[in-house]
């Protein structure tokens, strides 16, 4: 039976776990991320898909099933595995997709490496996707793409099946004219994101450098723009726009683009808060911190989470500050999604050389000034740091939304605890009582942390009650359903007048 609605992701939504020889579809061990989100809307359709990838010796005669049937609480849907070799998945994924796209989506032109892209191979995994897609879609059913690596499906599936609606959305930044055409795809990208019906972002600022890019090369014309609302544009970020285009022309095609913040599950995280066993784990972190004071930073070792510039500004902090030597500690969460990739490495190993350094100049056998983790910490223990630390430093130099931000707010149910964030993430147009930082200033980086850990207990109080507010707001439901929603948005009044 073919689907209402057809969810494109890189992931699979389970975890395939083999028990005495027999392959068995468990849902994920961690409820957190967007994966049951996005799963909660096929309980909404009378059949739901999604189109992931799996690994194959043999695309050609896996040795799986391609479409399998699941049925757990959200229902009933099918997940269709599109079987890709090893050397595909290296090529799209790690070579196109992380060394060439993800620098420039960031703006690291300089370690934007062209030279190792298989276009032919990125465009014959994407139109796989496509394909898979359209065999599942019903006659007028909506496709939801998602990121960057899935680009040209679009385009492909408009030649496909022109009849579906098609949504795409950023998890990355998009960057702006200047940047973006350093790819040399750049026209081709263009043109099938310019194929949906919608083109979602996490914020306006990602919004309107996408039409600055489109303009570039293609004739768009703008048909609407919208006044920004005040809580997706604190005046503290370095990314704030005060108005946004909400839908564009193109060959006589309308095209909705929508800022939708992604956010996280505060009802889970608030459950985890308050269980008997976070309790208990906060309780032996305080006992073994004691009287110092906890920094926690929360990552993914990439070169644009900031992982490097915070501890040369935590450096920087203990050797101007010789009171904060035996008072002060930094719990450094970097965990490698990529380990094999050379770039991430280097981020690794520069990592462990700094941390060493400030451990061996200012720790002692007693006080360790830096704990650096690269193993992943369970997310219930995450959350239990969350409510121990008195403040989290996060400071990516680029990051499209970074929800651990968002989750250290919404685990704060005690309203304390200071957020120090990043002027260029995402959320800092949304979270503008955070203590703003500006990650390529030694000036803001160093004073911002500073001044978190002096802030009085009021000032912290009413800072973390506005952020947890806003997260609460924009939880990730309400990124689904504003997604959902553009489509019908269409006919929206703008009250700035269009270009
Ligand atoms: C992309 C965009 C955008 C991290 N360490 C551990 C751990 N984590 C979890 C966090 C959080 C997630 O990983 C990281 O999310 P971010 O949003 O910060 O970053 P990306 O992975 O770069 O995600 C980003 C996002 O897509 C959504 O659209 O916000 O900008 O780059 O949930 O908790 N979880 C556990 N242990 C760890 O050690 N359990």
């Amino acid at each position: 039976m073919p689907s209402d609605l057809v969810i494109v992701y890189h992931r699979q939504p389970y975890e395939e776990v083999v028990v005495n020889g027999k392959t068995e579809y468990r849902e994920n061990k961690s409820p957190n991320g967007i994966v049951p989100t996005l799963k909660s809307f096929f309980g909404r359709v009378d059949k739901g898909s999604w189109v992931a990838w799996k690994e194959a010796e043999d695309p050609a005669n896996p040795d799986f099933e391609r479409v399998i049937e699941i049925d757990d609480q959200y229902g009933k849907y099918t997940v269709s595995r599109l079987p890709l070799t090893a050397e595909q998945v290296s090529s799209f994924y790690h070579v196109s997709s992380k060394e060439a796209f993800w620098p420039i989506l960031h703006g690291f032109k300089e370690r934007y490496n062209y030279d190792p892209v298989d276009w032919p191979t990125f465009r014959e995994v994407n139109w796989a996707f496509a394909e898979a897609a359209a065999n599942e879609a019903a006659e007028g059913a909506v496709v939801w793409v998602h990121d960057y690596n899935l680009w040209l499906v679009p385009g492909y599936l408009r030649t496909l099946r022109p009849d579906v609606k098609i949504s795409f959305f950023h998890h990355t930044p998009f960057p702006s004219a200047d940047m973006f055409n350093a790819l040399p795809w750049r026209k081709e990208i263009l043109e099938s994101l310019l194929a949906c019906d919608v083109v979602g972002f996490h914020i306006p600022r990602y919004v309107n450098n996408f039409v600055s890019a489109a303009r570039s090369l293609l004739e768009v014309e703008t048909m609407k723009r919208e006044k920004v609302k005040p809580e997706m544009n604190a005046v503290t970020s370095a990314l704030s726009e005060q108005s946004v285009v909400t839908e564009l022309d193109f060959e006589g095609r309308r095209i909705r683009l929508q800022a939708s913040p992604v956010g996280v599950d505060v009802a889970y995280i608030e459950t985890l808060a308050a269980s008997p066993e976070t309790e208990e784990k906060v309780a032996q972190i305080k006992a073994e911190k004691g009287d110092t004071k906890l920094v926690l930073s929360v990552g993914r070792t990439d070169y644009t989470k900031g992982g490097i510039e915070q501890l040369e500004s935590f450096e920087r902090l203990l050797e101007s500050n010789p009171n904060l030597r035996g008072t002060l500690r930094l719990m450094h969460v970097s965990v490698a999604a990529n380990a094999n990739m050379t770039a991430y490495q280097e981020i690794q190993e520069q990592l462990e050389a700094l941390a060493g350094r400030i451990n061996g100049r200012y720790g002692t056998f007693e006080y360790q000034p830096v704990a650096l983790i690269s193993r992943p910490v369970p997310f219930t223990d995450l959350i239990a740091y969350y409510r121990a630390a008195e403040v989290a430093w996060i400071t990516p130099l680029a990051d499209g939304m970074n929800l651990v931000c968002k989750e250290f707010c919404a685990a704060r149910t005690d309203g304390d605890g200071v957020l120090v964030l990043s002027e260029f993430a995402g959320a800092a147009v949304e979270l503008g009582a955070a203590v703003p930082t500006n990650p390529f200033s030694h000036r803001s980086m160093d004073s911002g942390i500073l001044y978190a850990l002096e802030l009085p207990e009021e000032d912290r109080r009413g800072r973390m009650k506005e952020n947890r507010a806003m997260v609460a707001q924009h939880d990730v439901r309400f990124w689904a359903e504003d997604q959902m929603q553009a489509f019908e948005r269409n006919t929206v009044t703008s009250d700035v007048a269009a270009e």
